[in-house]
C-alpha cells in the first residue's frame, strides 16, 4: 500500500491555547505508584469535571530499555485512577486506583478466565441518559478488545455491557440515540485485509440496548485526511452543535527516517488531533472536516522528555457555557494536557467540506 505524502512540519490551529499550567495531570500528582499518566477520559457529573486517567507504574527507564532489548519480560502494569476538578485544569486525585481495572477483576467482572485480561487502558466517559459509561482497550491473551461498560457515579462499580472481538478500540459513545439507536466510534484493526501494514480507521456502530451492536459503518478513512499516513481513531465523545455531531479524532503519520524518541529505542509515528463534524441524524457522515491538524505536537512535554515522543492523544472535550471549548489530551505517552479554543472558531476550521 503507498504511503500518503504528509508535511514534515505540522502546527496547531491559531485559535487552540494551550493551559498555562500545562501539564494539568502528571505522575507527581498521584498518591499511589505512577509513572506514566495520560489518555484520561473527561466528562462532567455532579456539576464537576471528573477525569478517569491511564495510570502506567511498576517500571523505571532501565526495566523499559532491557525489556525493549529483550532481556527482560515487560514490566509495564496499568491501572485507572480518577481525579475530579472544577476547572479541568487544577485536579484533585482521589487516594487509591479503581479497583475494577486491574487486570484480575476486570476478568472476574466480564465473565472471563483467571489471567485472560492483561491491560486494561484508555478511558473515555459519556454520561449516557445520566449515567457514565466508559468505553476501555482491553488487551487479552487473546487479542486487543473494546469495553463498553456502566458505571456508577462513583466510578468504581462496574458493569460490563459489551467487549468486542479483537482487534478493536479507542472506542467513544454518543451521549443519546439516534434514530432510536445507541451509536459509538470505534477503531478496528484490518491488518490481513489491508496487506499487513497500519491503514486503520474509524467506523460507527449501532446498538438497540448499549449490549448487542452492529450495522456498521465507514465514518473517516485515512485518505481523506491530508495529516495522515498510518491510521485515524475516535477521541472525546461527540457534541452535538447547530452544526452537527463535532468530534475530534486522532490522526498518525509514520516516517521511516524518524529514529529515537522519547523512551522508544524506535519511534517512527506523530499523533496529531483533527477535528470535523457529523450529521446529526446520521453521524456516520461526515458533513465538514479541517483539513489541517487541531493540535500538532509543538510544547516542550509535547516533543522532548515523553515516554513517546510528539503524540498528542485527545480522550476528552467539553464545551461551557459561553462557548469555551476545553479539549484534554494525552502528551507524549507521559502527562495529561489541557488546550482551549473558542467554539465558534473551532466550527469554522471544519469549513471546508468533508
Ligand atoms: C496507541 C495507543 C495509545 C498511545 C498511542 C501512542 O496505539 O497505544 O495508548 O497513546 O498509541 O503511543
Amino acid at each position: 500500500m503507498e504511503r500518503l505524502a504528509v508535511p514534515a512540519r505540522l502546527s496547531s490551529a491559531r485559535c487552540i491555547v494551550r493551559h498555562p499550567a500545562n501539564p494539568v495531570l502528571s505522575s507527581r500528582d498521584v498518591p499511589f505508584p505512577s509513572v506514566n499518566v495520560y489518555n484520561a477520559g473527561v466528562a462532567r457529573l455532579g456539576g464537576r469535571y471528573v477525569t478517569v486517567f491511564r495510570n502506567d507504574h511498576g517500571f523505571d527507564r532501565q526495566a523499559f530499555e532491557e525489556a525493549c532489548a529483550g532481556r527482560r519480560e515487560w514490566p509495564v502494569q496499568i491501572n485507572l485512577g480518577i481525579a475530579r476538578s472544577d476547572d479541568g485544569a487544577r485536579w484533585e486525585v482521589e487516594p487509591t486506583p479503581i479497583a475494577a481495572s486491574e487486570p484480575a477483576e476486570f476478568a472476574r467482572l466480564a465473565g472471563l478466565p483467571a489471567g485472560e485480561v492483561l491491560r486494561v487502558y484508555d478511558p473515555r466517559i459519556t454520561v449516557v441518559e445520566g449515567r457514565p459509561h466508559l468505553c476501555l482497550a482491553v488487551d487479552t491473551r487473546h487479542g486487543l478488545r473494546g469495553a463498553v461498560v456502566a458505571a456508577d457515579d462513583s466510578l468504581r462499580q462496574w458493569t460490563v455491557l459489551d467487549l468486542t472481538v479483537p482487534d478493536n478500540r479507542n472506542m467513544v459513545l454518543f451521549p443519546s440515540r439516534i434514530g432510536g439507536a445507541y451509536l459509538r466510534l470505534e477503531r478496528p484493526f484490518p491488518v490481513y485485509s489491508r496487506g499487513g501494514q497500519d491503514r486503520f480507521e474509524m467506523w460507527l456502530s449501532r446498538s438497540p440496548d448499549l449490549r448487542h451492536w452492529g450495522r456498521s459503518a465507514l465514518v473517516l478513512a485515512v485518505e481523506q485526511v491530508p495529516f495522515a499516513n498510518d491510521k485515524l481513531g475516535p477521541a472525546a465523545p461527540p457534541v452535538l452543535t447547530e452544526r452537527g455531531w463535532l468530534t475530534v479524532f486522532h490522526a498518525v503519520d509514520r516516517d521511516d527516517t524518524r529514529g529515537k524518541n522519547g523512551w522508544e529505542p524506535r519511534w517512527t509515528k506523530r499523533y496529531t488531533a483533527g477535528v470535523c463534524l457529523l450529521d446529526r441524524d446520521d453521524p456516520s457522515r461526515v458533513v465538514a472536516m479541517s483539513k489541517a491538524p487541531l493540535i500538532a505536537p509543538e510544547a516542550p512535554y509535547e516533543t522532548v522528555d515523553g515516554y513517546r515522543d510528539n503524540v498528542i492523544f485527545p480522550c476528552g472535550l467539553a464545551v461551557e457555557d459561553g462557548g469555551l471549548v476545553k479539549i484534554w489530551y494525552g502528551a507524549s505517552d507521559h502527562v495529561l494536557a489541557l488546550a482551549t479554543c473558542r467554539l465558534d472558531e473551532l466550527l469554522a476550521l471544519c469549513d471546508s467540506p468533508a
